[in-house]
């Protein structure tokens, strides 16, 4: 056997853990606040910060980012180089000097790297990379010991923090009745996703909710979910899916806020459509049965939004199709062989340089039900909205 094949279990374990110390991670930047005044300083307009700490938002996100990276490059070398995600880890200050965020050797070390970054600020350095390099116990059930998983096979997109916005704003907004919230820290969540190099189809997905439920008034607890889809076997966290799945007359899609007005008008009369923010949050909401299907028009999900929920969908029966490819071979009546219209991680969609090239360019449509997708497109695509 190839030195690189692991125990699938081991890989789900390493995982699970890094989204979890992901996790600590983000609440921490919220609940120190040394780090809290950080990331919620806002910069008055055409100001210029000297030195390195101009955007902590974003050294959150890349430390996240990072810090994931290493530890699962460190249990499963072949990955390393294979592992993606948004951001770059180069700091640049206004003059001209950069800096690499990075785990470093000994919490020490990272501190006195992320110090550098943070203008000095020692007591926030040392906070985030006793986080960093911490130990998160995790305890997976449900995955035969003998499964193996050739790790030479596999690459990894990551986001570290989705929702951005949400989190930074860190507000608390309680659920609707069938359990959708619509904006607030619910919202954010950390997603890694691994895929098969050869075909780019989903196989695990970690989603991680770092802020799930509130315990008094500023606490928080996460809750995280796994899934491993291989050839013929799927195994995940056991979900309890949603029991109003089965009994919803309209189907519920989510949109985001920013989806426009000639697709809300299609899908309003058949089904109900309900605003939510993140679009990892989004596709768990699919993935938990609170609704049926979450659509987005516009290129503005990228492979690492999708990459692990993607592979919970699948599992689950449904997936993430391309939506306007979705729409052309409707009208084209090729539907509905949807193995082509899948989503896949290995390759670019969009066009231009870095990130944008890994963007969702077709919009996609995500579903457990292949009959809820098909309602979708018909309706879309009779509202002639094939063409963009
Ligand atoms: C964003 C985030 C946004 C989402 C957008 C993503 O990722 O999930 O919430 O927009 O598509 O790219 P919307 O909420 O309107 O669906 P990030 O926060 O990582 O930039
Ligand atoms: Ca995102």
């Amino acid at each position: 056997m190839s030195s690189t094949a692991v125990r699938a279990l081991d890989l789900v374990h390493a995982i699970v853990c890094a989204s979890e110390k992901a996790a600590n991670i983000a609440r921490a930047c919220r609940a120190e606040q040394q780090l809290l005044a950080l990331l919620t300083e806002e910069k008055k307009e055409g100001e210029k910060n000297p030195r390195f700490v101009q955007d902590f938002k974003t050294l959150a996100d890349v430390l996240v980012q990072e810090t994931i990276k290493h530890d699962i490059g460190k249990l499963f070398p072949a990955l390393r180089g294979r592992i993606h995600g948004e951001e770059s880890n180069k700091f640049t200050n206004a003059n001209g000097d950069t800096i690499r965020v990075e785990v470093r050797p000994t919490p020490e070390a990272t501190a006195e790297l992320l110090s550098r970054v943070l203008d000095g600020n020692n007591e926030a350095a040392e906070v985030l990379a006793a986080i960093v390099h911490s130990r998160v116990p995790v305890c997976i059930d449900g995955i035969e010991r003998d499964w193996m998983i050739d790790t030479s096979s596999l690459g990894v997109w990551i986001d570290p923090i989705d929702s951005t916005s949400e989190y930074i704003a860190g507000k608390w907004e309680e659920e609707d009745q069938s359990g959708v919230a619509a904006s607030g820290l619910q919202c954010v969540c950390v997603l890694i996703g691994a895929y098969r190099l050869a075909d780019g189809v989903p196989l695990l997905g970690v989603i991680n909710q770092p802020f799930r439920q509130r315990v008094g008034c500023e606490g928080y607890t996460g809750k995280f979910y796994w899934c491993l889809c291989l050839d013929n076997e799927r195994v995940s966290t056991s979900i309890e899916r949603h029991a109003a799945s089965r009994s919803r007359d309209r189907p519920v899609v989510l949109v985001s806020t920013s989806e426009t007005p000639g697709v809300l008008d299609a899908l309003e009369p058949n089904f109900v459509t309900k605003f939510a923010a993140g679009a990892g949050y989004k596709l768990l909401c699919v993935a938990l049965g609170v609704v049926d299907a979450y659509v987005i028009s516009k290129p503005t999900t990228f492979r690492w939004d999708t990459c692990a929920p993607h592979a919970f969908l699948k599992g689950l029966g449904g997936g993430i199709v391309m939506l306007h490819e979705a729409l052309h071979k409707h009208s084209t009546a090729q539907l509905f062989d949807t193995s082509e219209l899948q989503v896949g991680y290995d390759r670019m969609e969009g066009e231009g340089d870095g990130s944008a090239q890994w963007c969702n360019a077709s919009g996609i449509v995500a579903y457990c039900d292949l009959a809820v997708l098909e309602k979708i497109i018909g309706h879309l695509g009779s509202a002639k909205l094939n063409d963009g």
